[in-house]
């Protein structure tokens, strides 16, 4: 072989190996996104749809009827529940393959995808060590001795380093057999001593404002190997919980969709 045509093979066999290599990094993940489209069902507080990237709401009955007797995957309190059809009422309503009800009790989380999604199955606590909702508490010119309605922990290895984020919830919204002056709500993780907030209120307590939050759900919703939060605010009447999807994105969390 002439050297001159080797050269020209070789600088063709490098230039498809790079190809090969960057469309493996970048373009995999990339194609990934961009084909990504799912339902998701947060129990009867919202539906969310994703497709060419963005979010949306679904709202409108006729679409939401269209929903009807699709097959869904079912997460139960975060654990897997099975595949089933599904059917909205004052609730969604799950059946088999032949149409029998078949009954849950919990949260509901659901989704329907061309991807099988990474769902954390986490559990959560009481509280024990309160340094760092003190710190918050402070930081917010609320009572360290404050009494609490809601006070739990969940680990959940958020970022994936092999390593353990905790998720507080505190609350002391509803109170029955104390009355503060002011109401409070916080969602935070930490993660390396550092406090990141999700969700923060505090206003005047008129004892029925305010709302109780709820670590709902942690998930790949968007198959982009990075998990995204759903968070769910329980309103004290029978209305409809504020519902969000949080991603972790420059160092904060950002809200993704709200159902309100
Ligand atoms: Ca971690
Ligand atoms: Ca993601």
């Amino acid at each position: 072989m002439k050297k001159g045509k080797l050269k020209y093979i070789i600088i063709i066999v490098i230039v498809l190996i790079y190809g090969s290599i960057m469309y493996l990094v970048f373009g995999v993940s990339e194609t990934r996104k961009r084909k990504t489209t799912t339902t998701l069902l947060v129990g009867t507080s919202a539906v969310w749809n994703y497709s060419s990237q963005s979010w949306m709401n679904i709202t409108k009955p006729s679409l939401l009827s269209n929903l009807n007797w699709q097959k869904f995957k079912i997460y139960v309190d975060n654990q897997y529940f099975g595949k089933y059809l599904v059917w909205k009422d004052d609730q969604w309503y799950l059946f088999d393959n032949n149409k029998n009800a078949v009954s849950y009790q919990g949260n509901l989380f659901a989704y329907k995808a061309d991807f099988d999604m990474d769902i954390v199955n986490f559990s959560t606590t009481d509280i024990k060590d309160y340094s760092y909702v003190n710190k918050v508490l402070v930081e917010h010119d609320l009572d360290i001795n404050s009494d609490f309605t809601l006070a739990h922990v969940s680990n959940v290895d958020f970022d994936k380093d092999g390593v353990m984020e905790q998720f507080y919830v505190v609350s002391n919204v509803f109170a029955i057999d104390f009355f503060p002056d002011k109401y409070f709500s916080f969602v935070f993780m930490v993660d390396d001593n550092q406090i990141y907030m999700l969700y923060e209120d505090v206003d005047i307590n008129e004892g029925v404002n305010g709302c109780k939050p709820n670590l709902y759900t942690v998930a790949d919703v968007d198959n982009d190997q990075n998990y995204e939060l759903i968070l769910t605010c329980a309103k004290y009447s029978n209305q409809t919980p504020l519902t969000m999807l949080y991603e972790f994105d420059d160092n904060m969390f950002k809200i993704k969709i709200s159902n309100q």
